[in-house]
């Protein structure tokens, strides 16, 4: 049996518009794997560009955006000298796996991604080859570095389902020259998706049954990471609910999607159970919520955001975290390439 040395990777996209969503069910988690993890966190720019240029907003935005989300990053807590932060158009590792792995990924198993279905909605036929295959490149990602857990939110259960099956699928194809090469019986890890705690699916603030998005128009419907004090108080004010008191008992959050989610948030938020933020609410109005969750989410995501802007305007060490992070993680993916080809039977 092969082991693999526990390593974590996770990666946000730098398509404006940080998010509470993003921040609770991906940034908060990099930060509590630290202490016990070697972790890489990437800023997946390489992803950003498979969708359609309004989305990313050209050249200069994602630049912008690419620091900004390097700055929630360190602004989070991410220790950028003991761990790695890096943007991925900087490791060449990440797009030469992502094309081994085109004729590794079988196409009917990407024709069942959600995601691209959603992403590309009635315009398939004009959606680009990268947005489809999208799921190969982050498989890439995370074996490049033969990552072993991957924190992220729900939405992304499906794509590291998919990373598994390239993982063995890749393992299976060469297991002649895997072994030959020393490497046992399998020369990739089968990474771990880490989706726990009460906040995997922020929904919006508007719609219940709606993931909260950076790419929703509404602004009201998401908290950003940059939103000032005010800002933050007035959109959980607005937030949509029903017309009940709080429920008592998980079992009486059925049906009531608005209510899951901002127990869920505040849950989060407080770093508390579920079932103890049910008990502390219940039978309360949703008012009492709304001002309580106002005061908790202005508290933690007040410096988060003021940190954010300090370093935003430091774009110059923001770029030299980024160009460190990228040798580190050069340095861990050469090798792997190395043994990558060799498996394969490419020479050089
Ligand atoms: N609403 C959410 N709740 C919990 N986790 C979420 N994530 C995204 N939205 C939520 C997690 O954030 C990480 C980075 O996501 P991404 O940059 O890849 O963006 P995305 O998944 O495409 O979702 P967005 O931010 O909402 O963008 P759009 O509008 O383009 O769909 C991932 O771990 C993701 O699970």
């Amino acid at each position: 049996m092969s082991t693999f040395t526990p390593r974590v990777f996770s990666g946000v996209q730098p398509t404006g518009n940080l998010h509470l969503g993003n921040y609770l069910g991906a940034i908060k988690r990099f930060v509590e794997m630290q202490d016990s993890h070697e972790c890489i966190y990437c800023v997946v720019d390489l992803h950003a560009i498979t969708q359609d240029r309004s989305v990313w907003g050209g050249p200069k935005e994602l630049a912008r955006s690419t620091r900004e989300v390097t700055a929630a990053y360190l602004a989070a807590g991410i220790d950028a000298g003991k761990h790695i932060v890096f943007n991925q158009s900087q490791v060449a590792a990440h797009g030469e796996l992502a094309w081994i792995f085109n004729c590794v990924a079988r196409v009917g198993w990407l024709n069942r991604m959600t995601q691209f279905k959603e992403k590309a909605g009635k315009n398939r036929e004009n959606a680009s080859v990268g947005l489809y295959a999208y799921p190969n490149l982050m498989a890439a990602d995370i074996l490049a570095y033969k990552a072993t857990h991957v924190p992220v939110g729900e939405d992304q259960k499906q794509h590291l389902e998919l990373t598994r099956d390239i993982a063995q699928k890749f393992n299976i194809d060469f297991a002649d020259s895997i072994a030959e090469a020393g490497f046992g019986d399998a020369f990739f890890p089968l990474p771990e998706p880490l989706i726990v705690g009460p906040a995997t699916r922020v929904m919006s603030l508007r719609d219940g049954q709606a993931k909260m998005s950076k790419s929703e128009p509404s602004d009201l419907s998401r908290i950003n990471l940059t939103d000032d004090a005010d800002t933050i108080a007035k959109k959980i004010r607005k937030a949509k609910t029903d017309p009940d008191a709080l429920p008592d008992s998980k079992e009486g959050l059925a049906g009531r999607p608005e209510a899951a989610n901002l127990l869920g948030i505040y849950a989060a938020l407080a770093e508390a159970g579920i079932e103890d933020v049910i008990v502390q609410f219940a039978g309360q109005q949703f008012s009492k919520l709304k001002q309580d969750l106002a005061d908790l989410a202005v508290e933690k995501l007040s410096p988060i955001a003021g940190e954010m802007q300090r370093l935003m305007a430091d774009p110059g060490h923001i770029d030299a975290v980024l160009k460190d992070g990228s040798s580190r993680a050069r340095a861990i993916a050469a090798p792997i390439m190395e043994d990558v080809r060799r498996i394969i039977g490419f020479i050089g």
